[in-house]
């Protein structure tokens, strides 16, 4: 596994670094802790975070990714995995129209 844009900090009692898999490893980041005597203590893989909703991930939410999300729901056009992870407002696993609703609340900033 090789690893880019890893960053390394200072933390009270010892060192942070994260770094991002290069590849799909399944994880977006790991993040490894260790003590003042430069011990590994921990490792944690943690999914990066993104903005739910900006499923073609310019950054926002926006009438552009509701439109994917609508397209994807009408059996129009397909979505990669990571799209409809980031679509995949409420969790359940699919872009639904209960997603399409949040992200239209998102928009109109009523969420
Ligand atoms: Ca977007
Ligand atoms: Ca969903």
């Amino acid at each position: 596994m090789y690893f880019e844009d890893c960053k390394v900090e200072k933390t009270a009692d010892g060192w942070t670094i994260t770094c991002e898999p290069e590849g799909d490893y399944g994880f977006d980041s790991v993040t490894i802790t260790f003590d003042g005597d430069v011990n590994a203590k921990s490792a944690s893989f943690e999914t990066a975070d993104f903005i739910p909703g900006d499923v073609n991930g310019d950054g926002d939410v926006t009438v552009k990714d509701v439109l994917l999300m609508r397209r994807y729901i009408a059996g129009l056009d397909d979505l990669t995995d990571e799209q409809i992870r980031r679509g995949d407002m409420n969790g359940d696993g699919d872009i639904t129209s209960k997603d399409v609703l949040k992200a239209r609340r998102f928009i109109a900033g009523l969420d």
